[in-house]
């Protein structure tokens, strides 16, 4: 039950295009930049960042992926806390600039479990978050470092990040439950 159109592939692309040029600018260029995407939609959203600041930087970015499974209370009931299911982060993160990727950032649960989950690999230079939409209603004190669009949303909406590599399209929605 689709409301409204809130980004179209042309705009989540120059969306990231954005956040990459930001990463670049606050980390005072791309050295021992890592960039983790938590699954599942913030993985293709890491690796299209990886690849667009590779092309402005001229240098590879090493990628990770986080499996979080969602403790999500409005959708399912599974934990009291999102499970930390898989890391597969291919090299020392110690004295890495690591940039966390997700889609949508709510109540910041997920995040903080990420954060865990990263600092038990190892002691990074920081980490900052990228999402690509903050829907507001935190519950942590946890914010994004890099936001693509903050839409204040309703509890019983949803946004619908659609990514060519899982969804056959670009776009980002929001709906209503
Ligand atoms: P994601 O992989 O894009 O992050 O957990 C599977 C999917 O369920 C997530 O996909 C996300 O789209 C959706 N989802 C996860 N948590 C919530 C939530 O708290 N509220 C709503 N409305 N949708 C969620
Ligand atoms: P949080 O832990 O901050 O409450 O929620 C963050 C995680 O839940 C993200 O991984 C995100 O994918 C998912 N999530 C929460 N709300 C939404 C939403 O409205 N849309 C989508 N696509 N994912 C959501
Ligand atoms: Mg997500």
């Amino acid at each position: 039950n689709e409301k409204a159109l809130i980004m179209d592939q042309d705009k989540l692309k120059r969306t990231l295009t954005r956040i990459s040029y930001e990463i670049i600018e606050q980390n005072k260029g791309i050295d021992d930049l890592v960039i983790i995407g938590i699954r599942t939609r913030g993985v293709p959203l890491a690796k299209r960042l990886a690849n667009k600041i590779e092309e402005i930087g001229g240098k590879e970015i090493p990628t990770g992926v986080l499996d979080i499974t969602l403790y999500r209370d409005d959708l399912t009931t599974l934990s009291e806390q999102p499970i930390l299911k898989k890391t597969e982060v291919p090299l020392d993160i110690k004295g890495k600039k690591v940039i966390l990727v997700d889609d949508v950032l709510f109540t910041g649960r997920t995040a903080r479990s990420a954060l865990d989950a990263v600092i038990d690999l190892g002691r990074p230079k920081h980490i900052q978050l990228a999402v690509i939409v903050d829907r507001g209603h935190r519950e942590l004190p946890i914010r994004a470092d890099y936001v693509g669009k903050n839409i204040p949303t309703s509890k019983k909406e949803l946004v619908s990040v659609k990514l060519t590599e899982l969804d056959g399209e670009d776009k980002v929605v929001i709906e209503e439950l």
